[in-house]
């Protein structure tokens, strides 16, 4: 937190230009997340109903260049380009983050900005594409803040920010500005969670878990008919919600626990669990939706058929959509990969399969 206890860390008038206003630009590689417990379900603003924790991935990521000047009479400008086209939806989006942002970082008002940004896999498919994209800028930020007003200069403090500022823009992007697993949240699993930012699990975990690898089988990349907003609105009046709550807490104890002592067999069976629970609370709300596919059951029959018959731990969890996770430790991915290229592949969609695994987290991209 910040030196001064007057000013609060999150709301602070003082981060504002008061001379010249700056020309500059800061970019961040940013990866996606999968949770193992979902978050699914929030009250306002942004605060989960349950704690969640993920795997942060290492080859799906953002990559995100923010180019900053002076603002002219209008106050803040965005401009947005996506895969190198300028990308009006994203534009409006961030500037309505942005605007949210204002009493966190006064100097927003002050600039106008061009952002460029690209993914490494396709967006909007349910691989949590907000989670790198949003965690990228809010990186982007607290980095103006450090450059500018020099009130970041701790590490913690500065992921810390980067934290809960990404969790404004998406739920799931709070857990994505620290490599490993995270717990976003505020669970009696670790000490010092909370339900506005996430904290890095930093040790204890087994060696197993460390290296887990995360197969994503592109089932469908097509855009969600609901989207992940929608979703969670409509947990608020799902008649299992409660009951759904409540598992998730027990869950994440029961995780950690079993990751800890290199438990498998638990993490399969919880993990399993919640990807079917997460689709479950989808197919249980009012209006009801599916957003599993056919070739994604028959994904999840072979991975079961697989894991029993070859005695090999692969396990599956999905995000809010078709396309399934396959993980896996990564002493078997010589035989994993056979698997994948003659079993699986008929299922897949003409994109594939992204071989990614745990990753560090995010990078900055150029220096100061
Ligand atoms: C998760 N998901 O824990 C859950 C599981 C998808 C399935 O959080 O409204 O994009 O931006 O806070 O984070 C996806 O929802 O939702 C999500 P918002 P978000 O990763």
């Amino acid at each position: 937190m910040t030196n001064n206890p007057s000013i609060d860390f999150y709301n602070n008038p003082e981060l504002k230009f008061s001379g010249d206003i700056p020309t500059g630009r800061t970019g961040w590689r940013s990866p996606s997340n999968i949770a193992l417990v979902k978050y699914w379900g929030k009250k306002p603003v942004q605060i989960p109903q349950n704690p969640s924790v993920s795997f942060t991935l290492s080859r799906s990521y953002t990559e995100t260049l923010v180019e900053y000047s002076p603002a002219g009479h209008e106050g803040m400008e965005v401009t947005f380009y996506f895969d190198g086209k300028p990308n009006d939806e994203f534009g409006r989006k961030t500037k309505t983050f942005f605007e949210n942002l204002k009493n966190i970082f006064p100097f927003l008002d002050q600039l106008k900005f061009t952002i460029l940004s690209k993914n490494t896999f396709p967006h909007s498919a349910g691989i949590a594409s907000s989670a790198s994209g949003m965690s990228a800028l809010a990186l982007a930020l607290c980095d103006m803040e450090q450059k500018y007003f020099n009130t970041l200069s701790r590490e913690e403090d500065f992921f810390q920010k980067a934290s809960y500022i990404a969790r404004l823009g998406s739920g799931s992007a709070s857990r994505s500005v620290y490599g490993g697993l995270t717990i976003w949240g505020q669970t009696e699993a670790l000490p010092g969670t909370s339900d506005l930012y996430a904290c890095p699990v930093t040790s204890g975990i087994h060696p197993d878990f460390l290296s887990y690898q995360d197969s994503i089988l592109l089932v469908d990349t097509g855009q969600k008919k609901v989207s992940s907003r929608v979703g969670h609105g409509l947990m608020d009046k799902n008649p299992f919600a409660k009951q759904r709550f409540g598992q998730a807490r027990e869950n994440i104890k029961s995780l950690l626990n079993a990751m800890t002592s290199g438990d498998i067999e638990t993490f399969i069976n919880i993990t399993e669990s919640e990807a079917l629970t997460l689709h479950a609370m989808m197919m249980t709300s009012n209006p009801y939706y599916l957003l599993l596919k056919p070739n994604t059951l028959n994904i999840i029959e072979r991975i079961f058929d697989f894991r029993n018959f070859k005695n090999i731990p692969v396990s599956f969890t999905l995000d809010a959509g078709p396309n399934v996770h396959l993980l896996y430790p990564d002493g078997y991915k010589s035989r994993v990969m056979p698997f994948i290229e003659n079993e699986l592949a008929p299922f897949l969609s003409h994109n594939g399969y992204i071989d990614d695994e745990v990753g560090n987290g995010p990078e900055k991209l150029m220096k100061d």
